[in-house]
């Protein structure tokens, strides 16, 4: 037992937040901690001394919150994700405590200038998309509500890769985000787990005749906390990102070194240090590669030995686990966390099963985020047996508890078992990290309202049958702080002006503004602020791209990972047609566009990065024809990440949230666009679904076809060249792109991309075709009504406010970790 916490310890004088105080600190970090003399510092060491003197503002509220937690017995809530996208913590950390204009003026006075400074800091890119995203923004919320949380992940030393283009094809470069160090970090040398992997079990007679396992396996290496202080809004509460990285136990084999063999002494060293090393950069699909596994049972045991450990030090006694902790599983990247908590429980603190399968099943809940087949988890026994051999049986207990239960109780037939069975028999016998995931939470969520249906419906069907009262909705959100406030001062400050700034504490007081939608002196300066984001985004095209776009086109936008169910492919193949139009009737009253992509392709994804190839191929046609004189151009901005989204999204009219019906869980992207005052065309998909219902019909375009039409037409495997065939101009679009009209140099490059679409049109591009066009063209018909346009975009921003992660987060609370929430 470690020493009891004494609470009323001596603390130092929180620091001033004034300009003054500011200044002057900045100028002490720099020479005493950074070691530079002010006349030579360069940017990245003033970057460096910023971040210090706002980082010691952020502790001081740090240690009361943790103080607090401790004094108060409150219950945590951890959410295990192996993906935290985080972004730039500078301006979010200045925003959230207020210290944006003193820092400004205390380094205006230094003569540097933030935002200079703001640019430099690196992006914290250890995650894919939607779902690391989305834990950051739980993070941040958690922390504005007040709920004593920790965020538990992997510190990677290499994030998602960088993009670069090379003659339009996606090029991957490592990332190195800390390679200039990182000020918001601390390293608990202290807080170190041993993690095993291989080695057996040994079998335990107890003097009292009972039964224990011991595994003993055969490697070993260290996992060491690095903490990041994450600030809610108003410095109401900070909480702590702890992130585990995995090092050698033995930093060199001094025996092996001794003999000669130099390279071979290092083994150990590598093999630990390769488990935190990259990022897998697969969004929607699972690596399926040992490493994976041992990344994913790495920090699920850091984590839970960590949990543990607190827990016992704050209440002596297990047995209230499930009373002062809530475990969310961020996917099934963790899920092995049950079989692990399973073993620490029994193996380590002698529990016997039944009390630890209550305990294990009241501690977890687990939200699934997708449910394409290819992406559900699972992993070959024989992989499992070998690197976790005590985890294996424990999942085959809990395996037949379950099924003699599904039997016994619900009278479940072999089909059923088959199906609820943590075991996948087809072919190469697999464990289901769904199933296992599922089993051991008493909570499963889905991320939109039509995705939890669906997964009612269809991969959970039945051990929803079996558990009935476990699934549940939480429709996603996103943080208001830094998906407006932060990256939109402009709007922030206009709607302040217009209803006052109580909107800052409690978002959904946005609906206000739908009674000035109409009004025509707001709707001219709410144009005026998206003309302004739509210069700097312009000026941003131009420096990166060299191709010069007006900000009086309609900016139309689709960011995120490239898939084909999200379809870039519908939007891009619609801009041929459009072009081949403009070509055609040039005389005709165009709505000026500049169609803008972003978004990187998992690395092993050919259609994905053939795709990215088929942008920048009509981008270049498209841009570089005057016939065309400028009413059309497209931009492909490479290396999208956080940063790039916070400068894109408030500089866009049309928001492009077009997946093919039933495929994208949830979307996030599309709330942050609406929020910003831009218009979506979308398809009823994920949280489309519920953005309709609070806009209302009048202020979306809504096309295509619905995720029942698309499981039909699935169903009777449809033929969809009719389709093509009666659609002249898709047939035209596709005939042009088929035939090498983009890519001169190799004119076969797109054949069979086109193909597919004849073939089987899985994400029904073709089917969907028409009514993408049709929604298109009204589009244009709201544009040219400048009055109607922003109407519908203001009142977009006024009912955004139910997406914030804020109401996500009160209702895991309420219904899941059942915590209480200090702000409302
Ligand atoms: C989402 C993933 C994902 N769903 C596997 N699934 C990964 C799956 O590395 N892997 O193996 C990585 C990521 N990501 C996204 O989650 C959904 O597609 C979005 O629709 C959703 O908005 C987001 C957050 O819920």
């Amino acid at each position: 037992m470690q020493k009891p916490i004494v609470y009323d310890a001596p603390r130092p004088e929180p620091r001033a937040l004034t300009a003054e105080a500011l200044q002057s600190e900045i100028i002490e970090k720099l020479t005493y901690s950074v070691g530079k003399d002010p006349i030579v510092a360069r940017p990245h060491d003033w970057l460096k001394a910023t971040i210090l003197a706002v980082r010691d503002r952020v502790i001081d509220q740090w240690m009361e919150s943790s103080r607090q937690t401790w004094r108060t017995s409150h219950k945590r809530v951890y959410y295990l994700s192996l993906e935290f996208l985080i972004g730039r913590l500078m301006r979010d950390a200045m925003s959230n405590i207020g210290l944006m204009e003193p820092v400004q003026q205390a380094l205006k006075n230094l003569k540097v200038d933030l935002g200079d400074l703001i640019s430099l800091e690196p992006d914290a890119a250890l995650g894919n998309g939607g779902l690391g995203r989305l834990a950051a923004c739980f993070l941040e919320s958690m922390s504005s509500i007040g709920i004593p949380a920790y965020g538990y992940g992997i510190r990677y030393a290499h994030g998602l890769f960088r993009q670069e283009m090379s003659e339009g094809w996606q090029v991957e470069l490592p990332e190195d985000w800390l390679a200039h160090g990182n000020p918001w970090e601390f390293e608990r040398r202290e807080s170190a787990y041993e993690i095993g992997f291989g080695g057996h079990v040994e079998p335990i007679t107890e003097p009292d005749g009972s039964l224990r396992h011991e595994w003993r396996p055969s490697e070993h290496l260290l996992a060491v906390a690095f903490d990041t202080p994450i600030v809610g809004w108003r410095g109401a509460r900070v909480n702590t990102l702890r992130l585990w990285s995995a090092q050698p136990i033995d930093p060199i084999l001094l025996d092996r070194f001794n003999s000669g063999d130099h390279i071979g002494a290092l083994e150990e060293s590598a093999k630990a240090e390769a488990i935190t090393r990259v990022l897998y950069p697969a969004d929607s699909t699972p690596a399926g590669q040992a490493l994976r596994l041992r990344q994913e049972f790495f920090f699920s045991s850091a984590s839970l030995q960590d949990i543990v450990r607190r827990h016992l030090q704050q209440y002596g006694d297990l047995g209230s686990l499930a009373d002062k902790v809530a475990i969310q599983l961020n996917d099934t990247h963790p899920a092995i966390s049950v079989a692990e908590l399973m073993r620490i429980l029994m193996d380590q603190h002698g529990l016997k099963w039944a009390q630890a399968w209550t305990l294990t099943r009241g501690v977890f809940g687990y939200t699934n985020h997708t449910l394409l087949p290819e992406a559900l988890e699972s992993w070959p026994v024989a992989l499992l047996e070998r690197l976790l051999p005590r985890h294996m049986q424990i999942i085959y207990s809990i395996n037949a508890e379950v099924l003699t239960e599904a039997r016994e109780r619900a009278g479940f037939n072999d089909r059923q078992i088959a199906s609820i069975s943590l075991i996948d028999e087809h072919g190469t016998r697999r464990v289901r990290m769904g199933q296992l995931a599922f089993v051991g939470s008493h909570s499963i969520n889905g991320v939109s309202a039509l995705h939890t249906e669906l997964m009612k419906q269809t991969v959970f069907s039945d051990l929803h049958r079996l558990y009935p009262e476990r699934i549940n909705n939480k429709t996603n959100g996103v943080t208001p702080r830094r998906w407006l406030m932060q990256c939109n001062p402009r709007l922030t400050k206009l709607i302040t002006e217009r209803i006052g700034p109580d909107f800052l504490d409690d978002i959904e007081k946005l609906t206000a503004l739908d009674a000035h939608a109409d009004d025509p002196i707001f709707q001219q300066q709410f144009a005026a602020v998206k003309r302004a984001n739509k210069e700097a985004l312009a000026l941003l095209i131009k420096q990166r791209m060299n191709v010069v776009v007006s900000p009086d086109a309609m900016f139309d936008v689709q960011i995120k990972r490239i898939h084909e169910y999200k379809r870039q492919l519908l939007n891009i193949i619609e801009a041929v047609a459009l072009y081949s139009a403009i070509r055609a009737h040039p005389e005709k009253a165009w709505v000026p566009r500049v169609k803008v992509f972003a978004g990187k392709a998992a690395p092993g994804y050919w259609n994905a990065k053939l795709i990215i190839k088929l942008i920048n191929d009509v981008a270049r046609v498209i841009n570089g024809d005057p016939a065309v004189r400028g009413l059309l151009k497209v931009v492909f901005l490479p290396n999208y990440n956080v940063s790039l989204a916070e400068t894109i999204i408030p500089a866009a009219d049309l928001s492009e949230q077009i997946s093919t019906a039933g495929m994208e869980a949830s979307g996030t992207g599309n709330m942050k666009f609406a929020l910003n005052g831009a218009l979506t065309i979308g398809t009823l998909d994920g949280a489309n679904v519920e953005m309709l219902e609070q806009v209302g019909d009048k202020n979306m375009v809504i096309f295509g076809l619905t995720a029942q039409q698309v499981a039909d037409k699935r169903g009777r495997s449809e033929v969809p060249r009719s389709v093509i065939d009666n659609s002249p101009t898709l047939k035209d679009a596709l005939e042009s792109i088929a035939s090498g009209v983009f890519s001169p140099d190799d004119p076969n490059r797109y054949r069979d991309l086109v193909g597919g679409l004849y073939d089987h049109d899985w994400f029904m591009v073709a089917r969907d075709f028409d009514a993408y066009a049709a929604a298109q063209r009204k589009v244009d018909a709201i544009w040219s009504d400048p009055r109607r346009w922003w109407a519908m975009a203001i009142r977009n921003t006024a009912h955004m406010g139910w997406f914030s992660s804020d109401r996500t987060i009160r209702q895991y609370a309420e219904d899941i970790w059942n915590v209480p929430v200090a702000r409302t």
